[in-house]
């Protein structure tokens, strides 16, 4: 049963070492990965490579090390821009999408965002694109208001556009929720804030690793996302940007290499992307973040897409045979992604997640970081069972009987 018609999750399995080993005595089924996912053995072979063949500084040394490092982390910059149809010189890297968030803020907010201004969230983000909004109204005095969602776990159009029709400064919105698995149609909504006068910053934690996203047909201001999502490494991501805005913000942080000349008194911008890099860079992590694009798009993401869309339906038709299992989100698999928030009757998510983990079963219990939508399910916390390409059915039937265990413990 490890076979769905999408990928051959069987050959794929074998590219992940950390998935042969055992957790309690029991085969590891791994369904955490809306939180990070695992790398394939291509991924960890680059890092190595790095350290062990051409470890040296970037853009600054003429020896051949330099080079080399200098010449894998463009091209790493250069795999990351075609995966999503963006341009390298509006690539950026940066640790992930929490610090792609806060760079806008800083280096775009503070110079746009004056008093009085409103900004615009939706009460399906992620806190990473939510706080740094609050602390830029706090600091300009400006106001920060959220676009509602609706009972099926989709954005609130009507509050959308009753909201655009206040003329926001910015609408921050997430691609893909990491709690309802909602897919929002990012074209459509930026369009409509772009009408509105308002700057779009999309989070794209969620989609970029489960799904094609050619950014060259979304019209976005601002894009970003996390390298560990997509099997890459940690500590790396990429903020893509409109080259204008790009040029036209501020730095974020002041150093070395993100600078053209500097006087006693004031110093000149290097060309952006690197205006917005500075000091010594996340070298070994883009280069395996660019090892993970390759990985990926040799199995290529509309498979990858397929692949969850079967696991999907897999795992609700399963699941749905659970008697008092809740479900959240949109309930059409095409309309969201692979990934599953629940609860369990009255089980505590963290309980349920301790059983689990007893069965070798990853899943993530909590808030999810998404407070602000847990208040709109009433809820204060949900489990969440997130897929990758090297998940099976046979994973979902493994969380199917776990949770049953759960049902016979705690007497549902
Ligand atoms: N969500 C989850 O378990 P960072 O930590 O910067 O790489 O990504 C933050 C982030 C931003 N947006 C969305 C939609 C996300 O899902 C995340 C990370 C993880 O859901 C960890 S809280």
């Amino acid at each position: 049963m490890l076979k769905t018609e999408a990928v051959d999750v069987e050959r794929i399995r074998r590219d992940f070492p950390i998935l042969k080993r055992t957790v309690h005595g029991k085969r590891l089924v791994y369904l955490d990965n809306a939180a990070t996912t695992q790398k394939p053995q291509a991924v960890i072979d680059s890092l190595v490579d790095y350290y062990s063949r051409y470890n040296s500084n970037v853009h600054r040394s003429v020896h051949t090390l330099g080079e080399e490092a200098t010449a894998a982390y463009e091209g790493a910059r250069g795999k990351v821009a075609r995966f999503v149809g963006a341009r390298a010189n509006e690539t950026v890297f940066v640790r992930g999408t929490t610090e792609a968030t806060n760079l806008v803020r800083f280096a775009w907010g503070e110079k746009q965002v004056k008093k009085g201004d409103l900004l615009l969230a939706t009460r399906m983000e992620h806190h990473s694109n939510i706080v740094p909004w609050q602390l830029l109204a706090k600091s300009k005095g400006a106001t920060l208001k959220f676009v509602g969602i609706t009972p099926d776990g989709n954005l609130d159009m009507e509050e959308l556009d009753r909201l655009l029709g206040e003329s926001p400064k910015l609408l921050a919105f997430t691609h893909c929720s990491n709690v309802l698995g909602t897919i929002n149609d990012v074209a459509n909504v930026s369009r409509k804030a772009h009408k509105a006068g308002a700057t779009t910053v999309v989070d794209g934690a969620q989609s970029v690793p489960h799904f094609p996203v050619d950014l060259s047909a979304l019209d976005v201001d601002f894009y970003a996302f996390s390298g560990h999502k997509m099997l890459g490494p940690t500590g790396i991501g990429a903020l893509i940007g409109r080259k204008a805005l790009l040029e036209d913000m501020d730095p974020y942080e002041g150093g070395g290499e993100m600078i053209r000349e500097v006087f006693d008194d004031h110093s000149t911008w290097n060309d952006v992307p690197y205006k917005f890099e500075a000091g010594t860079v996340n070298i070994a992590d883009a280069i395996g973040l660019g090892a993970a694009v390759d990985y990926l798009t040799s199995i290529g993401m509309d498979k990858v897409r397929e692949h969850e869309i079967r696991l999907l339906d897999y795992a609700r038709e399963t699941l749905s045979k659970v008697k008092g299992l809740h479900v959240y989100g949109p309930e059409d698999s095409k309309e969201r992604s692979g990934l599953i928030a629940f609860n369990y009757a009255d089980v505590h998510p963290h309980d349920l997640a301790t059983i689990l983990d007893e069965e070798g079963i990853a899943i993530r219990s909590g808030h999810h970081c998404a407070q602000p939508l847990m208040r709109c399910l009433n809820v204060s916390a949900t489990s969440r069972a997130s897929f990758h390409v090297y998940n099976s059915y046979d994973d979902i039937d493994a969380l199917k009987q776990g949770i049953m265990k759960a049902g016979a413990i705690f007497k549902v």
